[in-house]
């Protein structure tokens, strides 16, 4: 059997069987470990001496290696997080260019490739995650590989119109297509880049469903990303009897949760989401001490321009709800900027009324399934949902708002915490059902199954160095 090579930024810095592994990562690990594997990326140090780690553990080997500071300005803080991010996120105006960050981007690409090369065996499946490493696929035909290899995009794909912001997005995309299958999170994203490709390059698309462009033939498919709802009602129940932060649940106190999680980041909409907890608590006075909003924020991407300013402002926010309405005995905004222990958010999930999930854009977002599967059936929560997270094309059972409607948040928030229980279920069930369906396995073996079944017709030779030819 193939065995399986995953390319990611990151290796995951967690370990299986640590509590606080992510879903993610335990579904990668449990791909690896079917017929063994190499995982390969960035070990997350910045040093002069790039070299590279190798740890076997059962059948997986690990292998990571450092940057430099040079590749990481130029690949990981410019073009990957201050061009591609903002601009895959439909935040043009946070979004700077910079030739030499993408020259950047494109060498740590192909020294990557040189780095894996030697480790690779002819029939390796590789399957490369995620907007850091679009031009990995070219580095390696260019580098004479000729494994299958796959790519999954994790954040959405713009709109071409947005798209085209990016001065080379012409090569970019053009590097994307030496993939043999490009995986996106919904039918909408999948669409975006297919009318990029019809209609910004002539690209066609053949009758067996394969896209033609750029001289490459190529797979485009939908595989929504999704959890492990047995192993999130697993560390939810088993926490639930303790007592969390300020300790009310469902069963006993009056005083209500709505809970947010989310890395630090403008993407999630957290500054619109404390205006809308705002004007909830302005339009619904009833509500004031009965309810309290819990932000859970660990700071991502901290040396990151933009990411500094959304932290003050967000400081700033939850300050002045606070200052406004908080008194001895209640305190609206819980504002937590810094991680916690899985086991402990599944708990919070669990105990929650409310599920607040507003995205300004997001690739699917986990926490609304993570939130969704964490529920008692007997007496599930409300997931409160904005309707540009992927999640909102499968969970449209959630209150669907619209991030940029103040009110609209606020209506849905009281709408949510008077709901019946009898439609608390119905609309839990019909949520679930999709989670189940669309779990974190199906993720992994639909797109695995796919790119093992698609085999390229022959390829056109890239010249080595055609890299930066425009
Ligand atoms: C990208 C895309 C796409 C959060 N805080 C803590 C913590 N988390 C966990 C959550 C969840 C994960 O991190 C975040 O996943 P999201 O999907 O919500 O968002 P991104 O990090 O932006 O992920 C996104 C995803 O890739 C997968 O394809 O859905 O659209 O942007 O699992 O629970 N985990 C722990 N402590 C925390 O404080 N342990």
């Amino acid at each position: 059997m193939s065995r399986l090579v995953v390319i990611s930024n990151r290796v995951a810095p967690i370990r299986e069987g640590k509590v606080a592994a992510g879903g993610l990562a335990v579904g990668i690990h449990d791909a690896l470990r079917q017929n063994g594997g190499i995982w390969f990326g960035w070990s997350g140090e910045v040093n002069n001496l790039p070299e590279v780690k190798s740890e076997q553990v059962g059948n997986i080997n690990y292998v990571t290696l450092s940057l430099n500071k040079q590749d990481y300005d130029q690949y990981y803080r410019g073009f990957s997080n201050a061009t591609l991010w903002p601009i895959f996120h439909y935040r043009i105006d946070l979004a700077r260019y910079s030739r030499e960050e993408y020259y950047g981007y494109r060498r740590v690409n192909a020294m990557l490739v040189e780095k894996l090369k030697p480790l690779l065996r002819p029939d390796d499946i590789i399957w490369v995650h995620d907007y850091h490493l679009i031009p990995f696929a070219e580095a390696c035909r260019a580098q004479g590989i000729r494994n299958r290899i796959g790519f999954f995009l994790h954040i959405p794909f713009p709109a071409p119109e947005i798209l085209t912001a990016i001065p080379p997005h012409n090569e970019l995309l053009k590097t994307l297509c030496y993939y043999d299958l490009i995986g996106f999170q919904t039918e909408t994203d999948r669409l975006a880049f297919q009318d990029y490709i019809t209609r910004e390059v002539r690209g066609v698309i053949e009758r067996d469903g394969s896209l033609t462009a750029y001289g490459q033939n190529f797979r485009a498919g939908v595989y929504p990303i999704g959890v492990v709802p047995d192993e999130i009602r697993h560390l939810s129940e088993a926490y639930r009897a303790r007592r969390l932060t300020v300790g009310r649940n469902r069963a006993g106190d009056l005083r209500k949760t709505i809970i947010s999680v989310d890395r630090l980041d403008y993407s999630k909409g957290l500054v619109e989401r404390f205006n809308a907890y705002q004007e909830f608590l302005d339009r619904f006075p009833e509500h004031r001490r009965n309810v309290e909003f819990i932000q859970i924020a660990p700071t991502s991407r901290s040396d990151v321009k933009t990411y500094q300013a959304i932290r003050q402002q967000l400081e700033s926010e939850a300050g002045h709800i606070n200052g406004r309405y908080a008194d001895l005995d209640w305190t609206p905004v819980h504002y937590l900027n810094k991680s916690h222990e899985r086991r402990v958010l599944m708990g919070l999930f669990h105990n929650a009324e409310v599920g607040f999930v507003t995205p300004l854009r997001d690739g699917m977002n986990l926490v609304a399934k993570e939130y969704v599967a964490a529920q008692d059936p007997e007496n599930p929560g409300v997931l409160v949902l904005s309707r540009f997270a992927g999640a909102a094309s499968e969970l449209s059972a959630a209150l669907i708002v619209n991030p940029y409607d103040c009110i609209g948040m606020a209506e849905a928030l009281d709408r949510a915490l008077r709901m019946p229980l009898a439609e608390r279920k119905d609309r839990w069930e019909t949520m679930m059902q999709s989670i189940r369906r669309f779990d974190l396995d199906a993720w992994r073996d639909n797109f695995l199954r796919d790119l093992h079944a698609f085999s390229s017709r022959p390829r056109a030779s890239v010249k080595a160095g055609s890299a930066f030819a425009s």
